[in-house]
């Protein structure tokens, strides 16, 4: 059985346009992972206190057979094969991909928190939501 989940991307290093493309591609190639629809690309102040370069943001809705620990695993997976350096919570990033939404799922764990518990905080990503509610209506 598969489930649809939805995931945001976010960059604010090198070339932002392209780490998306890459993750994008990369994400495509994941067995168990079929993507069905891609929102806008919005450019975003970054969150938080930390000076940095403004994100460029987007999500995917996929349908996936993978369970969510599985699919954050490659997920993770892709932001190292991308060039993803983790230092400080929150620091600039080629990469970002987080999990914001797993069918219909809550899990509360150390390793994932479904639904993210940044989507009330973030217009940005409600937005992107609401975009590929739409589009996944559309193609209905
Ligand atoms: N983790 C728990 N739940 C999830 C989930 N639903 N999806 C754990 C993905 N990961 C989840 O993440 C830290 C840990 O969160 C992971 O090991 C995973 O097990 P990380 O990617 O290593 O670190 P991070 O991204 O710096 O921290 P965090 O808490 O994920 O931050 P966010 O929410 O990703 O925010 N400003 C703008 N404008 N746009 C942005 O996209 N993003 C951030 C980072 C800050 N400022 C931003 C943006
Ligand atoms: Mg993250």
């Amino acid at each position: 059985m598969s489930e649809v989940a939805f995931i945001a991307l976010g960059a604010n290093l090198g070339d932002r346009p392209a780490n998306l493309a890459a993750a994008r591609a990369a994400l495509s190639m994941v067995a168990g992972v079929e993507l069905l629809a891609a929102s806008s690309v919005e450019e975003t102040i970054p969150l938080g206190s930390l000076v940095q370069a403004p994100y460029l943001n987007q999500m995917l809705a996929v349908a996936t057979t993978l369970d969510p620990l599985m699919l954050l695993a490659r997920l993770q997976r892709i932001e190292r094969q991308l060039g993803r350096v983790r230092t400080q919570r929150w620091s600039a990033r080629t990469i970002d991909l987080d999990i914001v939404r797993f069918g219909e799922r809550s899990v509360q764990s150390p390793a994932l928190v479904l639904p993210h518990p940044g989507l009330p905080h973030r217009d940005f990503w409600q937005r992107e939501v609401e975009e590929l509610e739409q589009l996944l209506e559309a193609a209905a």
